[in-house]
């Protein structure tokens, strides 16, 4: 019930995109907690796997012009 899903984001430039991204993910229902690194480019989530699925994520964040690749 308290999965962490880690991804790789592609296409942040500045500070505030990083926060548009971890906003973003932090709105999503079942994600509990959502923390962006944009000097690492990374993004680590905690979540509900019953009400969200880490391809939710991706298609959310495709949305507002950022890829998440999610790591192996
Ligand atoms: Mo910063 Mo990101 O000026 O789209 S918000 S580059």
């Amino acid at each position: 019930e308290h999965d962490k899903a880690e991804f790789n984001v592609i296409g942040m430039t500045c500070a505030a995109c990083a926060n548009r991204v971890e906003k973003k993910l932090n709105k999503l229902p079942g994600v509990s907690e959502a923390s962006v690194n944009l000097a690492m480019e990374t993004a680590a989530v905690e979540y509900n796997p019953n009400s969200v699925s880490t391809n939710d994520m991706t298609e959310a964040i495709d949305k507002i012009g950022y890829e998440l690749q999610e790591k192996a």
